[in-house]
């Protein structure tokens, strides 16, 4: 039986090594929420909320999502009792519309919550079946091909096992085309980040010939019917990114064929519930999916790892190791990736698997609030 207690949020601010840019906006800080969730017999845990600093990836912002937690969704979870994790999500759900990664921060935290009180890995909790997690790189749009071409060999270097460029119109063609040049073997992928429309369809089928393991949303974050159209004019599979945000969404962009492949993270869903539902469905219809990432700090990886370890999590995720992202992550030890591009499960341990260092978040925080039950 898990029954929240108390959550305390925290916004800390963290540099990112290298400034990401992806077609829809520029991140060089990341602004993070994490939250601390404990019940009354003293088990805590904690989660992150993947929102983001501005509104251009979702509607939602840290900030929204601070206002989405405090006022709506602490108070549907705070002092109520549930049978289990599962139970969480369609209490989030019943007339309350969208706000998905406020709703998944509490949502999983939930689930940290009862493998801590259960003592058992996130990963075994949720049904995971993999010890490792095979580890791609999101590389940002750089200014150059040859920029590229050699951020992208450090890439390799490191053993990644997918590399994904993010693209743009003006950095598209001729940037993949130098790297498919340079490297002509390397697991390549495209993001767009919804940064096309219908109309450039024939720039789009250019990509074709450069050996793409998929492009992710070209169209808009929204579009299902276009992505199909597009589909059908395209060899390279498609994958959805910002267009799935339920399992109906999956539903129709399967029924739709409006795209091949399903990034799945969870906070864009909601959390762990409709996840592990997006994933049993792809399962059932031999979709392959992948964990995306949100640049998160070690505490959503620890999520993120977790889901991947799910058997459907066939193509490698979005989950760089610690030192991609930060000088020093929150939590210890740090997410590691070893020399075959492997993100190692922490099923050995009981919980997230990794230890929050409270110190440091407490230098790091800018703000906090606690909002307990009544
Ligand atoms: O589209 O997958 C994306 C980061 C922020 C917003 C959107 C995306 C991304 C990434 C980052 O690609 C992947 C990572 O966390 O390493
Ligand atoms: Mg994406």
């Amino acid at each position: 039986m898990i029954r929240v207690e108390q959550i305390e949020l925290h916004e800390i601010r963290l540099p990112l090594k290298e400034p990401f840019r992806i077609s829809s906006g520029l991140c060089t800080e990341r602004r993070i929420m994490l939250l601390h969730l404990s019940d009354a017999d003293g088990v805590e845990t904690w989660s992150e909320c993947v929102a983001g600093e501005a509104p251009n990836y979702t509607s939602e912002t840290i900030d929204t999502a601070w206002f989405a937690i405090t006022e709506y969704v602490a108070p549907r979870v705070l002092g109520v009792e549930f049978a289990h994790p599962s139970e969480v999500d369609p209490a989030l759900e019943l007339n309350f519309r969208g706000h998905n990664m406020a709703k998944a921060a509490i949502e999983m935290g939930t689930w940290g919550l009862c493998a801590e009180q259960q003592q058992v890995s996130l990963s075994k909790l949720l049904g995971g079946t993999r010890s490792g997690i095979e580890t791609g790189i999101s590389i940002g749009i750089q200014s150059s091909p040859a920029a590229l071409v050699e951020r992208v060999g450090r890439a390799i270097k490191e053993h990644y096992r997918k590399i994904k460029l993010k693209i743009e119109p003006g950095h598209d063609i001729d940037f993949v085309r130098a790297v498919r040049k340079a490297y002509p073997d390397a697991p390549l992928m495209a993001d767009a980040n919804n940064a096309y429309s219908l109309s450039d369809t024939e720039r789009l089928k250019q990509l074709d010939d450069l050996d793409l393991i998929m492009i992710e949303q070209p169209l808009a974050f929204d579009d299902i019917i276009r992505h199909a159209q597009l589909q059908r004019a395209l060899k390279t599979p498609i994958c959805l990114d910002e267009s799935i945000t339920d399992v109906d969404k999956a539903e129709d962009m399967i029924s739709l064929g409006a795209g091949r492949i399903i990034n799945i993270k969870p906070g864009r869903v909601g959390g762990f519930t409709q996840s592990r539902a997006i994933h049993d469905l792809c399962v059932k219809h031999g979709i392959p999916v992948w964990c995306g990432g949100m640049l998160e700090s070690g505490v959503g990886r620890a999520y993120n790892v977790a889901l991947a370890s799910l058997p459907g999590f066939s193509i490698p995720g979005d989950l760089s190791p610690s030192n991609r992202y930060w000088t020093r992550d929150v939590v210890t030890p740090e997410w590691t990736m070893d020399d075959e591009g492997i993100v190692h499960v922490p099923v050995d341990r009981p919980g997230l698997g990794v230890d929050v260092d409270r110190g440091r978040v407490d230098d790091l925080t800018v703000r906090t609030q606690t909002v307990r039950a009544q």
